[in-house]
């Protein structure tokens, strides 16, 4: 499908991976674009994240050189990106749940690109609708635990997105790369059966990610949400909410490359990018980041 009836020497289409031809039936992954920051704080730009994202990944070579292949075989095709509701986060999660819900019925891994942390609820309410809640766990990236009761006068603020997961959807979630939490969220994580938290490295006076520990604690089914402020800051200064002490490239891809060998991964999101102009090398890092991560679950 070219979407020029002219034929002339072009570049590479605007979707994820710039790939030349979109099928819908034939494709295995849904890239879902989630413009979304209505409820950060800090820098708002993380509602141009998908577009970067996605502009970024159209330079990208789709040969994996680790994997030794083409990821992009699988058929990658991007939506449309999502009108976000000026209602409320309640009703953008709403929204993101029904698209979801519908990608999971097509058989389509949803990858979801932000906009703020607050969307990953809405694709995690269609998981836990489709997967039974003993058996579906949420492992998230992030240098936050974001598992405050409430915030700012919402519950579905970013800062609430996995104490909505645990209280409201009864799924576990497993917390890495951590170096900053509130003494309401010490109190609840501590009591809390269904939260198991992993500081970074740097953090917890270790010097490395305990990958095995940390797939221990995954149920069979897993949904990934990386928040970016996850990665050491001097990779990944493009961030909503920007904290010191993150985890490496090669770090992160180790962890998701074996979560990806020993649990089925039903879906992620990669969120919080908050671009800088003219600054290019966080926005690639995001749509590599992703790439990487479909060619780990495609292997
Ligand atoms: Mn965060």
């Amino acid at each position: 499908m070219k979407s020029s009836p002219i034929s002339y020497p072009a570049t590479e289409p605007f979707n994820f991976a710039g790939v030349d031809v979109q099928n819908y039936s034939s494709a295995r992954v849904a890239v879902f674009p989630v413009p979304y920051s209505s409820t950060t704080y800090w820098k708002s730009t993380t509602k141009e994240g998908p577009r970067s994202i996605i502009e970024s990944s159209r330079h990208m070579e789709l040969w994996d050189e680790e994997l030794g292949k083409d990821t992009s075989q699988v058929g990658i095709y991007t939506m449309p990106e999502l009108e976000v509701s000026k209602n409320s986060p309640l009703e953008t999660t709403q929204r993101i749940e029904k698209v979801v819900a519908s990608l999971l019925k097509d058989k389509k891994l949803p990858l979801m690109l932000g906009g703020e942390h607050s969307i990953t609820l809405g694709a995690v309410m269609a998981c836990a609708k489709k997967y039974p809640a003993s058996q579906l766990s949420v492992l998230q990236l992030d240098a936050h635990t974001d598992s405050r009761s409430e915030f700012e006068g919402t519950k579905y603020h970013h800062g609430c997105t996995m104490r909505r997961v645990v209280e409201d959807l009864k799924a576990s979630v497993t917390h890495v790369g951590i170096r900053s939490t509130s003494e309401e969220e010490q109190s609840f994580l501590k009591k809390s059966k269904k939260n198991h938290v992993f500081y970074a490295p740097a953090c917890a006076g270790r010097p490395d990610i305990p990958v095995e520990e940390i797939i221990a604690t995954l149920a069979k089914n897993v949904y990934i949400t990386i928040d970016l402020d996850v990665l050491d800051l001097g990779i990944m200064p493009a961030v909503g909410t920007p904290e010191p002490g993150g985890i490496g490239w090669y770090e992160t891809l180790n962890l998701i490359k074996n979560v990806a060998k020993e649990r089925n991964i039903v879906g992620f999101d990669i969120v919080e990018l908050a671009p800088i102009p003219g600054m290019e090398g966080p926005n690639f890092l995001a749509a590599k980041l992703a790439y990487k991560i479909l060619g780990y679950i495609f292997s």
